[in-house]
């Protein structure tokens, strides 16, 4: 089955003018919209050599950091859930993915509570179950509605916690195969990936931590060379993407794409 590295589909949205008003924890300059474009352009064509089908929503410049799909939604083989980002400016988002879930699933169903938040980037589904971040972004009433959402279809999900300072729980590991993480040290030293195999990022490049595997490619950002040989040393096709754009934002590899094999 594999559902959580196999893929029919993506969806992607192009970066708007605005980006460069996205969200920051730390100001390191000012993102650059067509370097920003070429990446993204060098992004989704990686993911259709694999032979997905990707939809690219057009730009939505009243929402600086629309490009970062992937906190909008949770897609499951059964269905999608539209998640409620925490950030308040990104709120929005949600709504504005939902009809094109809805285009390509049977069911889709939404996190509705006022004071429920969760994003995608705290989200790693695994083959065996869900695990979700606490951050910033997503507290326990948004977990809490998710587990009952998606209980429906038969998913289990394992609340864990982000790292201190960290956006999202994603930023910090990524699955590699059904049972391989890659992951910061200062993430898999809390044991939350006890049972799986982990590799962790070389010290000095947690920033590489962030990847996605899609079909048989694992996408990393460029310039990380001592991850990238350890994904490969493992066996790994790896395709590295320039994210220099998106890393001023805190965006990354997963951020950019929701990945699905819709029902
Ligand atoms: C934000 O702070 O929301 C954006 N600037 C970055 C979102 C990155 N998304 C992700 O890790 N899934």
């Amino acid at each position: 089955m594999s559902f959580s590295i196999r893929f029919s589909h993506a969806i992607t949205r192009r970066p708007a003018p605005s980006i460069t008003q996205g969200l920051r924890a730390v100001d390191t300059g000012t993102p650059d919209l067509a370097l920003m474009q070429a990446h993204h352009d060098a992004y989704i064509a990686t993911l259709r050599e694999t032979g997905a089908t990707v939809v690219e929503l057009p730009a939505l410049p009243a929402y600086p950091d629309s490009v970062f799909v992937e906190d909008t939604a949770l897609c499951l083989p059964q269905g999608a859930v539209v998640m409620r980002p925490g950030a308040p400016s990104r709120l929005g988002e949600a709504a504005e993915m939902a009809p094109h879930l809805r285009a390509l699933y049977r069911e889709v169903v939404a996190i509705t509570g006022a004071d429920n938040f969760i994003e995608g980037g705290d989200i790693l589904v695994t083959e065996r179950e869900i695990l979700v971040g606490r951050s910033a972004r997503t507290n326990a009433a948004g977990i809490a509605e998710l587990t009952r959402l998606v209980a429906r279809w038969g998913h289990a999900v394992r609340e864990v916690h982000t790292p201190p300072g960290v956006l999202h729980f994603k930023t910090d590991c990524s699955l590699l195969d059904i049972d391989t993480i890659l992951s910061t040290r200062r993430l898999s030293a809390s044991g939350c990936f006890d049972g799986y195999k982990v590799i962790d990022v070389p010290e000095g490049e947690e920033a590489a931590a962030n990847t996605i595997r899609f079909n048989d490619l694992v996408l990393m950002p460029a310039g990380f060379p001592r991850t990238c040989d350890a994904i490969a040393a493992a066996g790994f096709t790896v395709r590295e993407i320039g994210n220099s754009e998106c890393a001023k934002l805190d965006g990354g590899m997963s951020c950019l794409s929701l990945r699905f094999t819709p029902a």
